[in-house]
């Protein structure tokens, strides 16, 4: 498979520390990494208090912390076209810094009271970013999580789950769930995140694909998403929509697809709330597979079915991401979707190990064949959540 691939946590924290030093003159507190994530099942269902299943990826967003005695915030970024910002803590407000270093100070706002001395934030990626695979949550969630160790020890995981969420939504005007920010913050190595959106509650689900003989693999097609615009919010709008025609407090309410009856007048209503009431069922039914220490296979054909739904009654895929699907069921995998917010980013592929390299070929031939950009495929093997390093 080629690139894509993560940094070691001892070569990651050693870079992030050293380049903090350089840059503030001092060393950092201390180095804290969080993975982006890719999401098994369950896409769009957590701002509808559903259920999702994702997996952390190897890719993490580390961020080297330390904190100031002047009452200004630093955050600087070693990928290449971030510019560095730098501005008094009393000036964070929603929109003040926009662009990338909004996501780290939406954090250190919800905790401006603990740091009125000042923070200096150095964060270093290896998350694809825009892809899908959730790099924001990783950003936000790294931040959370050193200052939740430096200055608010109290908080749990949870606690910092919301922390991460807030500066998205409110700081930096994101209409997200918590999907992204749960899986970066809780998920654990060689298992796949239950959650229970509503309830808050987590079952971690073994996931050893290379027992299995398997691979999860990621094709990233290159084309962007965005979701502080557009698509993202409409559907979220709709949602909230449907339900308030259907007189449920979230689509979650719903029991079935028979349910959505009420909806027969308004088509675009019903084919939304359908996707939610049978995206929740493909969750639930792909944890009792796993979780009887089924054959992870049979999940495949579940995960093409979530992605005929999201692509036809929600109604948020492209044309390189179909075509990706297509291609890699065509040449034997055992199911594969898009992943994330929508729009362009990633798919997910599940195939028989010695199955890979072929699938990730024919996937290639067929976008070269149809004229898009060469996509970028790696493995994911179910990886740890957020931690500290040094
Ligand atoms: C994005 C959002 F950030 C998540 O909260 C979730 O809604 C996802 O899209 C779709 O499942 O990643």
């Amino acid at each position: 498979m080629s690139a894509g691939k993560p940094s070691t946590d001892e070569a990651a924290a050693a870079r992030a520390h050293g380049a903090f030093t350089e840059r503030f003159g001092v060393a950092p507190e201390g180095v804290w990494a969080a993975p982006g994530r890719v999401n098994v099942i369950g896409e769009h269902t957590d701002y509808n208090d559903g259920y999702v299943l994702p997996v952390a990826l190897p890719h993490t967003t580390r961020a080297a912390v330390g904190r100031r005695t002047d009452g200004r915030v630093a955050f600087v970024s070693l990928q290449g076209d971030a510019d560095p910002v730098e501005l008094p803590v009393d000036e964070l407000a929603p929109g003040r810094p926009r662009g990338w270093a909004g996501y780290p100070a939406g954090v250190v706002e919800g905790l401006r009271d603990r740091l009125a001395g000042g923070v200096s934030v150095l964060v270093d990626t290896d998350v694809p970013v825009g892809a899908g695979l959730s790099s924001s949550a990783a950003l936000t969630c790294s931040v959370a999580l050193a200052l939740g160790d430096l200055v608010a020890p109290e908080l749990g995981r949870l606690d910092l789950v919301e922390l991460a969420r807030r500066s998205e939504n409110d700081f930096v005007g994101a209409p997200t769930g918590i999907l992204d920010q749960s899986a970066s913050l809780l998920c654990t190595a060689g298992h796949a995140l239950f959650l229970d959106t509503r309830q808050r509650r987590t079952e971690q689900v073994p996931l050893d694909l290379a027992a299995a003989g398997l691979e999860l693999l990621v094709v990233d097609t290159g084309t962007s998403h965005t979701h502080a615009e557009g698509g993202y919010g409409d559907r979220r709008r709709e949602c909230e929509d449907a339900a308030a025609r259907l007189r449920v407090a979230a689509l979650r309410d719903v029991p079935d697809v028979a349910s959505l009856a009420p909806l027969e007048d308004h088509p675009l209503l019903l084919r939304r709330a359908r996707h939610i009431v049978t995206e929740n069922a493909r969750v639930l039914r792909v944890v009792d597979i796993l979780r009887d220490a089924g054959d992870p296979r049979r999940i495949g054909p579940v995960l093409t079915e979530g992605h005929i739904s999201l692509r036809d009654d929600f109604q948020i895929s492209t044309v390189e991401l179909d075509a990706c699907v297509e291609a890699a069921v065509e040449a034997g995998a055992h199911g594969a979707r898009m992943v994330g917010g929508g729009f362009g980013g990633s798919v997910v592929v599940l195939v028989d190990r010695d199955r890979a390299g072929l699938v990730a070929d024919a996937v290639a031939e067929r976008f070269a064949r149809d004229g898009y950009a060469a996509p970028r495929t790696f493995d994911v093997v179910p990886s740890a959540g957020a931690r500290r390093l040094v």
